[in-house]
């Protein structure tokens, strides 16, 4: 079986965890694109009702406005969800006012830390993550890995402002670094109006390490390790059928 319809099996696994009335993240990248595409379907053929997509890029967002999915933004949600709740009672580390997120990911590690960014919208997909009840992480049997690393770089988001600095430093923990360019030779610039920077550390033994260590600096504005604590269920296909990991 090809890749693209293993993308699209666990995506629509996925979506079957979505009920009528829920607040849905929309993932970024191809196989969260199958999980739009099926939601807006179930919602077109009247099987799924009342829901609101929150999208994770403009991309994801332009994708699900045309295929009709009633769309908030972050902010919107938190207007609506939060109007008659006190601030201070929220979840400081992780609210849950979007009830599910469907999302990809470029590498899953056997504790299911994940490697995100590739596509260049892992700032916003962690805000979302953030403000997730359940993150569901749909991929392919190929991204799986024993440790993160072995198959995909760290994409950092950085501010244009600091990023021969941030080159520098993260150099200076080992990583070979690649200035992420844009289809016209350009740097790629994300939905926030920063750049990335393609970090290879090679295998990461200890990634809770790692995401301590680029937390702390100022010019990284985020970067694409997401620890196995925002992580619910990984919807993993291959040729012997849908795992659910979790
Ligand atoms: C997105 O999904 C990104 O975080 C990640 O890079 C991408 C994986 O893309 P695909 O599903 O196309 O392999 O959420």
């Amino acid at each position: 079986m090809d890749y693209s319809r293993l993308k699209q099996i666990a995506a629509e696994k996925a979506v079957e965890e979505v009920k009528d009335g829920m607040f849905v993240g929309l993932g970024t990248g191809s196989t969260a694109k199958f999980a739009i595409i099926k939601i807006a379907k179930k919602i077109k053929d009247g099987h799924l009702k009342n829901i609101y997509g929150i999208p994770t890029s403009k991309k994801t967002e332009e994708l699900a406005a045309g295929l009709g999915i009633p769309l908030l933004s972050l902010n919107q949600l938190f207007k609506l969800r939060t109007k008659n709740v006190e601030r201070r009672t929220l979840n400081i580390e992780r609210t849950k006012l979007i009830d599910i997120t469907i999302d990809g990911a470029d590498e899953v590690d056997s504790d299911l830390n994940l490697i995100k960014g590739g596509g260049g919208a892992l700032l916003r997909e962690k805000v979302i993550a953030q403000n997730t009840g359940r993150l569901l992480i749909v991929v392919d049997k190929t991204k799986l890995s024993s440790r993160l690393g072995e198959k995909f770089f760290v994409p950092v988001e950085v501010l244009q402002f600091a990023l021969e600095s941030e080159i520098n430093f993260l150099e200076s923990l080992g990583a070979k670094t690649d200035i992420r360019k844009s289809d016209d030779g350009g740097f790629f610039v994300t939905d926030e109006g920063n750049y990335i920077i393609d970090a290879n550390f090679g295998k990461i033994e200890n990634p809770a390490e790692l995401n301590s260590l680029l937390n702390e600096r100022a010019g990284i504005v985020e970067h694409g390790i997401f620890l196995n604590k925002l992580v619910d269920s990984v919807y993993c296909s291959s040729n012997d059928g849908i795992e659910i990991l979790s």
